[in-house]
């Protein structure tokens, strides 16, 4: 860490935010707005982050555009229409612009900077914050807005350096765009991303192979116009919809049902599904209450689904092949698409099932299986980030006593209300790994994280206290409820992101909160209430307040008899119950 810089006298401003994301851009506005000196660091050269970077073709928002949409300033709610239900990614760019111009962050805003190192000093209860520019920063608060799925995984493959055609990543998409017209394109995985770009590829290139190692679950957006009944139910009154959208478990509005796929006669199952399908998008997710609990529910609507690919996929040796089979339905984050299995179809596009050929490397020409060589003038990377910690993974970031924030996690990610970290003061992370985040509507979630920091801060201010952290007792009580949150569930079952299973050597654990974000928000407002519970609170080194306990979790919900006997042994088998 440099020792010297021009600001190194100065005082320390109230607050640096690291992102200029939604989050970063909703965080500076508040903090402004509340008297604080604050400003924040971005290492692109605009705002709007996710939508900043993926600019993929067919890159858009998979959650509804009236719900994924800042709701806490009602002018900035009315004078913005979407024109699609699902915005694209152009259209949600333009969005974050329009509200850093509308908002004037941008003055307090230094882009095309990295934060490479943030350590806290104790003696001057501030964090000293260094830049990819040989900038040095101090701030009292430094504040992670750094977004769960902003660092591509390092992914390589043998032989990559020597291949001769063009290589992209979605992630990192040339602002300029790509023109794939006459060229043969292959294209590596099949999370969200490929599935999105794979259709609008196919409509341009001569030909395209989809290389797939794991089949997805895909439903249909069924994108459009907003019909003019959705959006005079958002417009008669916004700030109720969008209290409606916070209330739930996603932090969308999904007609959660409670009732059982395992005790629903099958017509009715159909029918039901048949409607939500027809609705698209993630509306299915809510069709049955025991889904996400109950293999036998799961396998229902996994068969319901892998009908819909047969119905859509003329090939039945291709449909079979692009049908999950090794994960439950719903247990790795399903996606959202637009003619995605239809694509299959086209003359000009082949399926490659990596588990039947894998995948050996590239050569000069293209991509070597253990099957045969395919010569490509051009390759995609869709192949996925190092969800929530990689970014802050990323940075030197050094608590109390100089203690890294990678020893700190070694086992994976530990935190308080995934809001702080113990041995951390003053660090805040915006919709960090132990909150409810990539599990929901990511906007809802933002607006939930940043307002609880901003009434943090001024409480802080208000009573004149340097410095708030995590007691290790409450982070070792709120991991222990996030693994309790999780465990009846399948989710912890797939291979997926939200495990670090797609990173090597990353520890396997469940990363999101699954607790729902309607109870979520109660925990951090009677942690609040009880006078910030769980928190050590210090003027200098003077402790003016310390709550160890963690103890605002929600009473236990009546679980339906049937699935009883099954949450009851997976938490047994966790070791969360005594065995009887
Ligand atoms: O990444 P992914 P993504 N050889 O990790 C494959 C959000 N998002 O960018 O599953 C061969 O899902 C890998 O295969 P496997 C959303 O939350 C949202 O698509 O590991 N294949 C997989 O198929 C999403 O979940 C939207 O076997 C390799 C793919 O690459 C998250 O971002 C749009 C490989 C990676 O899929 C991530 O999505 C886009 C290898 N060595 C993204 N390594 C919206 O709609 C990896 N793969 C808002």
């Amino acid at each position: 860490m440099a020792t010297s810089s021009p600001s190194k006298s100065a005082q320390p401003i109230d607050a640096l935010i690291v992102g200029a994301g939604f989050a970063g851009m909703y965080m500076l506005h508040k903090l402004r707005g509340l008297g604080f000196n604050a400003s924040a660091v971005e290492a692109g050269s605009g705002v709007g982050g996710t939508w900043y970077w993926n600019r993929y073709p067919g890159a858009r928002v998979d959650i509804q555009s009236l719900e994924y949409s800042f709701g806490f300033d009602e002018e900035l709610e009315k004078d913005w229409r979407w024109s699609e239900r699902y915005a694209p990614q152009p259209e949600l760019l333009q969005y974050a612009e329009h509200v850093a111009e509308r908002f004037d962050l941008k003055r307090d805003i230094r882009f095309n900077t990295r934060v490479t190192a943030a350590h806290w000093d104790e003696a001057a209860q501030a964090w000293k914050v260094e830049t990819d520019k040989g900038e040095a920063m101090r701030c009292r608060h430094l504040i992670l807005a750094t977004g769960c799925l902003s660092i591509p995984t390092d992914v390589t493959f043998p032989g990559l350096g020597t291949y001769k055609g063009d290589i992209y990543r979605t992630s990192r998409w040339p602002h300029e765009g790509v023109d794939f017209s006459g060229k043969r394109v292959g294209i590596i995985g099949t999370g969200s991303s490929a599935i999105q770009s794979i259709p609008v590829i196919a409509q341009q290139a001569e030909q395209l192979t989809v290389f797939q190692r794991t089949p997805n679950y895909s439903m249909p957006a069924h994108n459009g116009p907003i019909p003019e009944a959705d959006f005079q139910a958002w417009a008669k009154d916004p700030r109720a919809y969008r209290a409606a959208s916070r209330d739930t478990v996603g932090g969308f509005q999904n007609e959660p049902s409670e009732a059982m796929a395992t005790a629903t006669a099958p017509e009715e199952i159909r029918a039901e599904l048949e409607r939500r399908w027809a609705w698209g998008g993630f509306r299915i997710l809510g069709a049955f209450a025991d889904t996400a609990v109950d293999p036998e529910a799961n396998r229902i609507v996994h068969e319901f689904v892998a009908g819909k690919i047969r119905q859509q996929v003329a090939d039945p040796a291709v449909a079979e092949k692009l049908t999950p089979k090794d994960h439950p339905f719903g247990t790795k984050r399903p996606c959202v698409d637009t003619g995605y299995y239809a694509t299959f179809n086209r003359p000009n596009v082949e399926l490659v099932d990596l588990r039947a050929e894998p995948l050996s490397g590239f050569t000069a020409e293209g991509i070597r299986t253990s099957a045969k060589d395919y010569a490509f003038d051009a390759v995609v990377l869709a192949t996925g980030f190092d969800a929530m910690t990689g970014a802050i993974d990323r940075i030197d970031l050094r608590g109390a006593g100089g203690r890294r924030i990678k020893d700190h996690w070694a086992e994976g990610p530990r935190t308080y209300l995934g809001l702080m970290v113990a041995g951390f003061p003053n660090l805040f992370t915006i919709t960090g790994p132990g909150s409810p985040s990539v599990l929901t509507n990511m906007i809802n979630s933002i607006e939930q994280h940043v307002e609880w920091i901003a009434d943090c801060l001024v409480s802080l201010k208000q009573r004149q206290q340097t410095s708030i952290e995590a007691s290790p007792e409450a982070e070792a009580a709120w991991c222990r409820h996030s693994t309790e949150a999780v465990t009846p569930t399948m989710l912890p079952q797939a291979n997926s992101w939200y495990m670090g299973a797609n990173v090597p050597g990353k520890p396997r654990m469940f990363m999101p909160y699954a607790g729902g974000l309607n109870t979520y928000t109660e925990i951090c407002r009677q942690v609040v209430a009880k006078g910030y519970e769980g928190f050590i609170i210090r003027q200098g080194d003077r402790v003016l307040s310390e709550s160890r306990a963690f103890t605002s979790q929600p009473a236990p919900g009546e679980i339906p008899e049937n699935l009883l006997p099954i949450i009851m042994g997976r938490l047994m088998a966790a070791g969360l119950l005594p065995a009887e």
